[in-house]
This record gives structure tokens, C-alpha cells and sequence, in this order.
């Protein structure tokens, strides 16, 4: 088993059949996939896991799918934020009893508008529930929450990680300075090379659902130092990207990759608006050609 959470990590997406409830065996055989593919860990639960358009109790069974379809051969981290701090102190406690997660994750308390002591509470809530490391999820755009109104919960030692899914590397720093053994996870796929390049261990993504195989060899060529090859490579996905963002990263994520492994991963729930057989045209030519590309 490799201990070490680093490399591309899929944000899984979460199957749904025709009638958008929970398809465990999609999720498995989607796992099984990207293992194949060498990614270096699994995300479950995020943003990209449609999380807070589950219930608690679908939200257990995704956990207990990942974990057994990844056997221990990958190490697993479970998003349990959750705008009620109760279901997240359940679902953490969930992680540690059921075994096979390695750390947990969490994005600061969203909607209300917080005090940081208010955040650092949520967060200590959800960490004293369980001996599992906490990797923290700052995502601004969506939390609202900047990363300067919570940097106090680094100071906890059982913070070990961060995923920072904006491209703003400066307001790390600070952070960095007193705790520089935290392990960043860069989480903005169009600018992954970036992220790596400012010391990211690991990228935590979408896109990674439908092409970690690509990432993994933008990855190795940054880590070999081929940083204009992994640019062009970049500037190449990039292309997909634009039209993934356009069609609706979650849709897209899942057609995608339900194409390349051959598994119905359905849609993404309401009021998300399914793809048209259009824009399905489009995601699949320009998936195509950019694997035609590369
Ligand atoms: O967490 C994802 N962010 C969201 C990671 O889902 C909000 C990213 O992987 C983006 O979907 C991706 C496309 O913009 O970078």
C-alpha cells in the first residue's frame, strides 16, 4: 500500500442510475478504473462528489463503496464538511469506525457568516471526533470563507494538509511559514502545472476522473524538470477544460469518464441541467483530439 498521499487524486464524482439515486457498483468500477491509471489517492465527497446534494446516509455508502473497491492499494481521504456540523462529526466518526480512510477533510462552515473562533470551533468539533489527520479544504469562491479568516486552525497539529482550490499562493504563505510541513493538494486542474511548480504535492481534481492519465504524465514530466513540455501539455488540456467549465464541470467530469471506462456514471442531480446531445458531441471530439495530441 502506498502510504504517502501525493500525486493526481480524483475529486470523485458520484454515480447516480435514471432515477439519480446512488449506483454503488458505477462507483466501484470507477475506482477500479483510476487505480489502473495510477492516480495517487482518492477525494471523496467534494464539491465534485456532489456532497451537499447528498443525504448523510448516501454519503456513508459512497465512503464504504471507495473504500472497498480501493482495497488499501491507494489511500483515501472523505470531504465530511457539511453546513450542520452534527452529520459532519457523524460522518467522521463513520470514516474512523468503518477503517480503510486515512484522513479527512473539511471545508470551513458554509452560508453564515462565521467568526474565525466560530470556524476554529466547527473544526475542532469535527477533528476531536476522530484520531484521522484533517486535511482543510479552503475553497473561497464557494465557502466564502477566506483562507485569512481561519488560519488559526493550522495551528492544531492534527492539520496536516490543505487542498487550496484558488490560485491565490500568497495567503499560503503565512501559513507555510509557521507549519512549512503542511502538504498542500492544488486543486484547480487548468493551472495544476502552477500549483506544482509552487511545491504542491499532490493535485485533488474533476478533471482527474476523466483524464488522470494525462495528469499523471504532466506530473512526471514537471518532476523530471520538463517544464516546457509539461506546459504545452497543459495549455493542450486546457482546451477540454474551456469546454468542460462551459457544458458544467460535473455533467461533463461524468460523461467523460463514463465514456473512457465504459461505465454509466449518469447525470449530476437537480437543478444541475443535464448535457444535450450537443454538447455531448462537442466534450467527445475535443476529448478526442486532445488525446489524439498528447
Ligand atoms: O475541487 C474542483 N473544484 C470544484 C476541485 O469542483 C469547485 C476543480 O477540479 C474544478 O472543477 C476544475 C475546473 O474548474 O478545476
Amino acid at each position: 500500500m502506498q502510504k504517502e498521499l501525493k500525486g493526481v487524486i480524483p475529486a470523485l464524482v458520484t454515480p447516480f442510475d435514471n432515477n439519480l439515486r446512488l449506483s454503488t457498483g458505477a462507483l466501484k468500477d470507477l475506482v477500479k478504473g483510476l487505480i489502473e491509471e495510477n492516480v495517487g489517492g482518492l477525494y471523496c465527497c467534494g464539491s465534485t462528489g456532489e456532497a451537499f446534494l447528498l443525504s448523510l446516509e448516501e454519503r456513508k455508502k459512497t465512503v464504504a463503496a471507495v473504500v472497498e473497491a480501493a482495497q488499501g492499494k491507494v489511500p483515501v481521504v472523505v470531504q465530511v464538511g457539511n453546513v450542520n456540523v452534527d452529520e459532519s462529526v457523524e460522518l467522521a466518526k463513520f470514516c474512523a469506525s468503518n477503517g480503510g480512510v486515512d484522513q479527512i477533510s473539511a471545508l470551513p462552515p458554509i452560508y453564515y457568516g462565521y467568526k474565525p473562533a466560530e470556524i476554529v470551533n466547527y473544526f475542532q468539533m469535527i477533528m476531536s471526533a476522530t484520531d484521522l489527520p484533517m486535511m482543510v479544504y479552503n475553497i473561497p469562491h464557494l465557502s466564502g470563507k477566506s483562507l485569512s479568516s481561519f488560519g488559526e486552525v493550522f495551528e492544531d497539529p492534527r492539520v496536516t494538509g490543505i487542498k487550496h482550490t484558488t490560485s491565490d499562493f500568497y495567503s499560503l504563505h503565512s501559513i507555510l511559514e509557521k507549519k512549512p510541513d503542511l502538504k498542500v493538494y492544488f486543486g484547480q486542474d487548468e493551472q495544476a502545472l502552477s500549483g506544482l511548480a509552487m511545491g504542491a504535492v499532490g493535485i485533488i481534481g474533476s478533471t482527474y476522473n476523466n483524464m488522470a492519465d494525462l495528469f499523471v504524465k504532466l506530473s512526471t514530466l514537471h518532476a523530471s524538470g520538463e517544464n516546457v513540455k509539461a506546459l504545452a501539455l497543459q495549455k493542450e488540456i486546457n482546451k477540454l477544460i474551456t469546454l468542460i467549465i462551459e457544458c458544467g464541470v460535473y455533467n461533463s467530469v461524468k460523461f467523460l469518464a463514463g465514456e473512457k471506462f465504459g461505465i454509466d456514471l449518469g447525470s449530476a442531480r437537480a437543478p444541475f441541467l443535464p448535457l444535450t446531445s450537443e454538447q455531448k458531441g462537442r466534450l467527445q471530439e475535443a476529448s478526442a483530439r486532445l488525446y489524439e495530441n498528447s
